[in-house]
């Protein structure tokens, strides 16, 4: 059942929550989903406000595409300071995806572009619809990323694509964008949508200790000298594994009630 989320947000967001997760929509299609300030401090504001009960978040974008990144319009009359600024509002907006509480599932199609492709990449698990791609024309437009992008990219798909696409503006289709990591789920037209939410809703059943694990310390051991990544890895298994949660789902399994791993 579909309902609201008791927030104040722009009318360029809406928010809904289906059970535990709850629905963050870019709500202005004729824009093609831009992002104006007052999206990014929607969308930070929409991430520090979940209610406790909420266990996953999915982002989509209404209409034909997920976004066409920074709104364009607003560009024009900022000095040096205020580019610095706004591009760290940026920042805190999607860090509070990438490090929050609760994991988050994108659902892209369309134009996946600049500033979108940066809030889709602070994203956990995208899952791209056949009509997505995914550009940075900042290097055409004569800026460059500002919301993330030259941090979180590379580590997605390696520095030299993200220069290519950067120095080139090439375009990457969906099938291209999955086969070099963009989205781990690639579906037909419109099947987006149910996809993300039954994978939000399944991340949302997952132990609370395990988002926890899987959100904060899963990045940043991957980004340790391995000898230190072990060490840390061996602290938190232990951790993960004394939670009663673990101990009541690994008796679950073994006395046969829990669920064995599907083919797909
Ligand atoms: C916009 C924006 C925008 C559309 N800012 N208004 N992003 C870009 O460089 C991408 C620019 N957009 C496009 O290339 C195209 O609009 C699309 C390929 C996404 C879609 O094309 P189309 O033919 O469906 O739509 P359209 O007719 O181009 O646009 C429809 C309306 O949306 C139109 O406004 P209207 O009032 O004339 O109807 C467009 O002006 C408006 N629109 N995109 C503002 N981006 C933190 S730093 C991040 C840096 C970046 O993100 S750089 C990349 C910016």
């Amino acid at each position: 059942m579909t309902e609201r989320l008791n927030m104040v947000l722009p009318s360029s967001l809406a928010a809904e929550r289906r059970g535990a997760v709850a629905i963050l929509r870019l709500t202005r299609p004729g824009k093609r989903n831009a992002l104006d300030d007052d999206t990014i401090h929607g969308v930070e504001m929409f991430f520090g406000a979940l209610p406790e009960d909420i266990g996953a978040v999915l982002l989509a974008g209404e209409g034909e595409h997920f976004s066409a990144g920074l709104d364009l319009g607003e560009l024009t009359t900022r000095d040096v300071g205020e580019g610095v600024a706004h591009s760290e509002m940026w920042h805190r907006a999607f860090e509070k995806i990438e490090f929050g509480r609760v994991p988050v599932v994108a659902v892209l199609q369309g134009a996946v572009i600049g500033g979108g492709l940066e809030l889709a990449a602070a994203a956990h698990v995208r899952i791209a619809e056949r009509s997505a791609y995914y550009a940075l024309p900042e290097g055409s437009r004569g800026i460059f990323v500002g919301g993330g992008g030259s941090v979180r990219l590379p580590r997605l798909i390696g520095t030299a694509r993200v220069m290519d696409m950067l120095l080139t503006g090439r375009t990457y289709s969906a099938e291209e964008g999955q086969a070099i990591g963009l989205s781990t789920y690639l579906v037909e037209p419109g099947k987006g949508f149910a996809k993300g939410l039954e994978l939000a809703a399944r991340i949302a059943d997952n132990a609370p200790l395990t988002n926890f694990t899987v959100l904060q310390m899963l990045p940043r051991i991957a980004e340790m000298a391995p000898s230190s990544g072990y060490a840390v890895e061996a602290l938190v298994a232990a951790v993960a594994q004394a939670d009663p949660e673990a101990k009541s789902r690994l008796k679950d399994f073994l006395e046969k009630r829990g669920p064995k791993v599907t083919r797909t």
